[in-house]
């Protein structure tokens, strides 16, 4: 088991068909972890069906609550997709506290966690855009030069979609880097030099430039498609990657065998 100080996890979408419960039960046994903040859309009651919550959802919930009672602090909070918990936020119950924001002082520097939906009503954006995170962008980028190429082919000049693609493509990059700054600058008002969000579905670590100075901003992303989580450990953080930890995992197996 791998010990953490901290694990950020955001937009697990539990009680959805795009969740990857049983990818996240996996992670959560292979770690051992003395703070868990669980950073909004984490039970999605929006799209919540009584027909719909699998075994690995429910497990997912019993394994946290297992942590909790083996006294990791845990926090859970809000976000838009479970927003109906912010009309009986804050609770706290122990080490368990469900809170709408968070600020906490990491290795004596403040990081001020919160989901991040609070910007849809100055970041300007549509739920299309905002879903053409990550993978999206890509899959359309291919898309569009595949289309191309069988046009090319036919001796036919490109469709107009490309141009479309490319604006919603722009769009949709101009929507993320808007969400970043946004954080960053929020956070540099407040002299947090750490912001953490979730929300936008799209993981990173960077150091953003504002007008009074940088600040760095985390994303730990999603249980949907990017399948990754935030992580504090030996003083640093870290994206964790289940896509890639699989693949690593995958090829030292490989390499036991070839070495066999
Ligand atoms: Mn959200």
């Amino acid at each position: 088991m791998r010990q953490l100080d901290i694990l950020v996890l955001s937009d697990l979408h539990l009680g959805t068909f795009g969740s990857h419960a049983e990818e996240l039960l996996e992670y959560l046994q292979s770690i051992q972890v003395k703070t868990i903040i669980l950073n909004g859309d984490i039970i999605d009651i929006w799209q919540f069906k009584k027909k719909y919550f699998p075994d690995a959802h429910f497990q997912v919930l019993n394994v946290l609550i297992e942590k909790i009672c083996q006294g990791t602090h845990v926090y859970y909070l809000t976000g838009n997709h479970d927003d109906l918990l912010r009309r009986i936020s804050p609770i706290k119950l122990a080490n368990f506290q469900l809170v709408d924001k968070l600020v906490m002082e990491i290795d004596g520097k403040k990081h001020w966690f919160f989901h991040g939906d609070v910007f849809d009503s100055l970041v300007n954006h549509s739920r299309f855009v905002a879903r053409l995170g990550g993978k999206g962008y890509d899959l359309l980028i291919r898309l569009n030069r595949l289309i191309n190429n069988i046009l090319k082919a036919f001796g036919r000049p490109p469709y107009s979609f490309s141009k479309r693609v490319k604006a919603s493509v722009k769009k949709a990059a101009k929507f993320i880097s808007d969400f970043e700054n946004t954080a960053a600058e929020l956070a540099m008002e407040q002299a947090y030099r750490y912001v953490v969000c979730g929300h936008i579905h799209e993981p990173v670590i960077k150091s953003l430039n504002t007008e009074e100075g940088r600040v760095i901003y985390m994303n730990s992303g999603d249980w949907v498609e990017s399948l990754t989580s935030l992580e504090y450990a030996h003083g640093k953080w870290s994206i964790y990657s289940h896509h890639d930890a699989r693949l690593n995992h995958e090829m030292s197996h490989l390499e036991d065998k070839v070495l066999v």
